[in-house]
């Protein structure tokens, strides 16, 4: 397998967690985003949105969409699983997970800081915009996993939620939130920072880091 990535990328780190969580190893193909690697046209064959990661498979098939990957990677590699098995549940960490992938990382993501600036915001509301959206998002967040078994956001053992919290809430100390505010969300990503899988997959401990 090959993971396209970048070191900084949260959505990339995701997928870093789940396969060495599965024990799977990749090689690693960084894009350097700020270059605009993502857009040569090269990558933009195997992954049109531009956007890092993209998973091809031993046979060369390029999967997108970070919890796509994911999901996939849990349906082909069963365990440990990544979902619950009881139904209820599983909607219930997936829309976790959804409440960050899709609508807090988009909205502060770089294409659409990129685009503020050039409209013409300045530099520093453009973090203040990075560091609403991560704030208001991550707060939502902490109530949907207030009343849940820890340590981890939905239990015991990590699930998609762990692995969509953990890279965002680097994002929202990149920006300046406090993130202080959010216990239980801090309780769960200590729990994961006790394992290997999720340290390994830091965006300090790749190749391609700065
Ligand atoms: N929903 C996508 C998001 C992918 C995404 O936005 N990746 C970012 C890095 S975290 C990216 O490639 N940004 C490049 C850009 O904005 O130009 C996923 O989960 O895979």
């Amino acid at each position: 397998m090959k993971l396209h990535g970048y070191f900084r990328s949260s959505a990339a780190y995701r997928v870093r967690i789940a396969l060495n969580l599965k024990g799977l190893t990749a090689e690693h193909l960084p894009h350097h985003l700020r270059k605009g690697e993502q857009c040569a046209p090269t990558y933009l064959a195997i992954n049109p949105q531009g956007l890092v990661p993209t998973l091809e498979d031993d046979s060369g098939t390029a999967l997108t969409q970070s919890l796509a990957i994911i999901e996939w990677l849990d349906e082909t590699h069963p365990n440990p699983p990544l979902l619950p098995e009881d139904p209820l549940r599983r909607a219930k960490v997936r829309a976790f997970a959804l409440a960050i992938a899709c609508d807090i990382h988009p909205v502060q993501n770089l294409k659409v800081l990129a685009r503020l600036r050039q409209l013409g915001l300045a530099e520093e509301k453009v973090t203040e915009w990075a560091a609403w959206a991560n704030r208001e998002g991550l707060s939502a967040c902490e109530a949907l996993v207030r009343g849940e078994q820890g340590p981890f956001c939905f239990g015991d053992k990590p699930t998609i939620a762990d692995l969509c919290l953990v890279p965002q809430l680097a994002n929202a100390r990149r920006f300046g939130v406090d993130v202080a505010a959010f216990p239980r969300l801090l309780e769960a990503e200590a729990a994961a920072k006790e394992m290997k899988a999720f340290t390994d997959a830091a965006p300090d401990r790749q190749g391609d880091a700065e």
